[in-house]
């Protein structure tokens, strides 16, 4: 068993060479990257949130541990994509307007791009507007919103409300997700489903899909 407490470690202390070289070293030793970014990666991470809420940490230093953690999902990310899965759905992926928060919603898209899945991001803070553009545009089969705010999830109903005025919420299957969100939530403002991370938003892209 490979020891990625001492990954999660780099990432809490916010070093990102340290978090780069000690990924490196578990993929050179063939571990998973899977288990890298959940074990490794994302262990860390939780335990910055964890320290974050009860103010043993702050913005800053959050941020470095953020940099950190992306820096080592960058060296990971061509291993994912090298997935020869093979599909034509699209989606089109944001955190909505007024939410900043990415690091989930740019795991939950690396993650379906490693599943074959094709993914157009357009990034944090979108509105409605914005949104409604690029579906236009892209004629995504999902839209997929995050939010972790707990201030900016009624901006996802707001955008299914724009949707709906505009004739367009039956041409596409929209889906949600982040630390606040819930499936109950997902059902209220009238979102097809709700993954609580990124191996299970990839599954049910998939599946909506399918359907
Ligand atoms: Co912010 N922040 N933050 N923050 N931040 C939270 C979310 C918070 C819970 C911390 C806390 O106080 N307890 C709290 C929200 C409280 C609430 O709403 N009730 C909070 C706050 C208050 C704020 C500010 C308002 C702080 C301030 O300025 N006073 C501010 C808001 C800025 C803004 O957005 N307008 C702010 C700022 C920041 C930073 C910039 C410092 C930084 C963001 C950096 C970045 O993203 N580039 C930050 C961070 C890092 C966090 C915490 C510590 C960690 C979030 C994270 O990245 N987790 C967070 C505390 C926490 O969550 N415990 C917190 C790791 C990531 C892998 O998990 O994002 O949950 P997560 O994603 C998961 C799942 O949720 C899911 O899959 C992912 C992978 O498994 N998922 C989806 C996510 N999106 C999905 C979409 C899907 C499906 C699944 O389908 C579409």
């Amino acid at each position: 068993m490979e020891n990625y407490a001492k990954l999660a470690e780099s990432v809490i202390a916010g070093n990102e060479e340290q978090v780069k070289n000690q990924v490196r070293e578990f993929i050179a030793s063939g571990n998973a990257p899977v288990d890298i970014i959940n074990q490794g990666l994302i262990a860390g991470m939780n335990v910055v949130g964890q320290r974050f809420k009860v103010g043993d940490m702050y913005v800053p230093e959050v941020l470095m541990c953020a940099r950190s953690m992306n820096a080592g999902l960058e060296i990971v990310r061509p291993l994912l994509a090298d997935s020869d899965a093979e599909s034509s759905c699209k989606i089109i992926i944001g955190t909505v307007k007024g939410d900043l928060h990415d690091i989930g919603k740019n795991l939950v898209s690396m993650m379906m791009e490693s599943g074959g899945l094709e993914v157009i991001d357009l990034g944090v803070d979108v509105s409605a507007d914005d949104f409604i553009a690029a579906i236009e545009k892209h004629k995504p089969d999902i839209l997929a919103m995050s939010a972790l705010l707990t201030t900016t999830m009624p901006k996802m109903k707001e955008v299914i409300q724009a949707l709906e005025e505009m004739g367009l919420r039956d041409k596409i299957k929209i889906i949600i997700g982040g630390a606040p969100v819930s499936q109950a939530f997902a059902q209220t403002i009238g979102a097809d489903g709700y993954a609580p991370d990124a191996a299970s938003a990839t599954e049910l892209c998939k599946s909506l899909f399918a359907q």
